[in-house]
């Protein structure tokens, strides 16, 4: 066995708590048959047997006496984020409270142990070794693309060797869309397999009014935020370098916000308010090399910029470049087998004049990382993209002309940071090992009650944890058809950031202050025993979001 760390052996003690409906037995209490965000009719069509369910709230129920046993599945699927653990501890104790023989087999690797036929039982010895950590290692991890009806086939031949009756996949937007068309999928065959999926996701954007927030931001930009504040703190004591800080967050800036209404850094870029106002690379370069001139003229010849990992992709020239590219790469199999040299002469010569010039006024290493490989989903891997130097090289350009021009006097010294991989595996916060539980324990309430194509959902969130509502939201509700791969395709909507949101509001409200002056704020490290105010803080973004001031 592993040695332990002292924080390790006494988190396992800690007992996460769950919502006062979960208490004992529950009854589902069904809401208004539902409809998706867009695209209905094609939604429809594609989903026959799962579109239009109600939504579910759990209730306490006086029914006494207990059900079948049941054995059921389990996938980690994608990035790792904090409290997937305590999702599994959950569901396990869920499904023992449901009969104390029912049996919990977990899939290794993603959904790619579905499909191989590779799993563990998972019994209660493997997991007490798991509760309240961090990371995905009990399973692992991985990001095949449930989508065709082979793999589908193949995954039903091992459910029906295990005699699962059910199966939960936690995973990000993509992961949940796979769910969804793998619980469409069993029901119109009639397969007597559930499934059901958990918001998982530190980039947050896999919320709505009903799933208020992924599991994992929490922690993960506490982890963030703790080390931007101290990166702060240095940069306030030595006064020397101006530090460029890209968060991880494939898509959505929901973690550069986050942290920036943490730690109040000089200037964060928001990629959503970058495609709304149509900036260019060069505006955003522009407006940080104001900001550096505007405070070396104070004397402060330091500061903080974050920089949000999905950027490039919501610079409007960007964007259509890599629309362009995406649908240039699905239709050209021989891409694959050129060299990097005839790769870039490939591209060029193929997109549409504008996009090429595009591609070719980049920096060679950026332009090379939109035309490699997608993951599994289509995304570009937009963590290889070293946006941080990118735009500090070009405010160090910007700032030299305009040194020459007689409007900046002072000393422009840039160091570079990436966080993401740092806080996907952090112990989680004392919100997110509670959240994750009651996920997870939820979870086995909607396979009890027979839900498939359901998201495990928990609301109700800035309020002590016995006050959260636990229930289920249809899938098919969070649908939209969108281009992936060079086809039209029905996929979760992302939630990018509302600029007309609290949060957006709150850090546009108080961010040209921050930038001229130094308001820095240090939160410190998460804080896992102690006064409910330090420890049970939820994220600055749910807080405004459910109308705190
Ligand atoms: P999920 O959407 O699967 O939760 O992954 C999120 C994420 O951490 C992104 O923020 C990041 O761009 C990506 O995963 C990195 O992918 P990988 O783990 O494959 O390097």
């Amino acid at each position: 066995m592993t040695k332990k760390s002292a924080l390790q052996k006494a988190r396992a003690a800690y007992q996460p708590k769950l919502p006062s409906a979960l208490w004992g037995a529950v009854k589902a209490v069904e809401g208004e048959p539902t409809q998706s965000v867009a695209d209905q009719e094609e939604i429809k069509k594609l989903f026959p047997n799962t579109y239009g369910l109600p939504e579910l709230t759990f209730e306490k129920s006086a029914k006494t006496g207990k059900a079948l046993p049941i054995n059921v599945g389990v996938i980690l699927s994608g990035g790792q984020a904090p409290g997937g653990h305590n999702v599994i501890s959950g569901l396990f104790d869920g499904v023992k409270a449901i009969n104390k023989d029912s049996r919990l087999f977990g899939f290794l690797m993603g959904p790619g142990g579905l499909v191989d036929h590779n799993y563990m039982e998972l019994t209660a010895e493997i997991i007490d070794q798991y509760r309240n950590t961090g990371g995905f290692d009990i399973i692992g991890s991985g990001r095949t693309k449930l989508e065709e009806p082979e793999q589908f086939e193949k995954g039903l031949e091992i459910l029906k060797e295990l005699n699962i009756k059910a199966l939960v996949i936690i995973g990000g937007d993509d992961s949940n869309t796979n769910a969804c068309v793998l619980a469409e999928y069993y029901k119109a065959k009639n397969a007597g397999v559930q499934v059901i999926g958990c918001p998982k996701t530190i980039d947050g954007d896999l919320k709505n009014g009903l799933i208020e927030t992924s599991f994992g931001f929490d922690t993960a930009t506490k982890v963030y935020s703790e080390v931007i504040g101290n990166i702060q703190r240095d940069c306030n004591s030595a006064k020397k370098y101006w530090h460029f800080i890209k968060l991880m967050g494939r898509s959505a800036s929901h973690i550069a916000l986050e942290c920036a209404l943490q730690t109040q850094p000089n200037y964060c870029v928001i990629s959503e308010e970058v495609e709304a106002k149509k900036l260019t690379l060069n505006d955003i370069v522009a407006d940080i090399a104001a900001v550096v001139a505007k405070r070396a003229a104070n004397g402060n010849n330091f500061g903080t910029v974050l920089i949000p990992e999905g950027l490039i992709e919501f610079i409007p020239a960007m964007k259509a470049l890599i629309a362009e590219l995406n649908d240039l790469l699905a239709r050209s199999p021989e891409f694959a087998t050129l060299d990097a040299e005839a790769q870039r002469a490939y591209v060029i010569a193929n997109l549409s004049a504008e996009n090429a010039a595009t591609f070719e006024s980049l920096p060679v290493g950026v332009a090379r990382q939109l035309s490699l490989d997608r993951d599994p989903h289509g995304n570009v891997q937009v963590s290889l993209i070293e946006t941080e130097k990118l735009l500090s090289e070009m405010v160090g350009k910007k700032l030299k002309a305009m040194k020459e021009a007689g409007e900046y006097v002072g000393k422009f010294s840039a160091l570079h940071h990436f966080f993401g991989y740092e806080g996907r595996c952090a112990d989680p916060s004392n919100f997110d090992a509670d959240y994750c539980y009651a996920l997870g324990y939820n979870a086995a309430q909607l396979i009890n009650c027979g839900a498939t194509g359901y998201m495990s959902s928990i609301r109700n969130l800035t309020k002590p944890s016995v006050q959260w509502i636990a229930g289920g939201i249809p899938i098919t509700m969070m649908m939209n058809m969108e281009r992936r791969n060079g086809k039209m395709k029905p996929v979760i909507q992302k939630a990018l950031v509302d600029l007309n949101g609290a949060p957006f509001q709150k850090f546009a409200q108080h961010r040209a202050e921050w930038a001229e002056n130094t308001c820095y704020v240090y939160p410190g490290p998460i804080q896992y025993f102690g006064p409910a105010e330090v420890c049970d803080q939820p994220s600055r973004t749910l807080y405004y979001e459910q109308g705190g001031k």
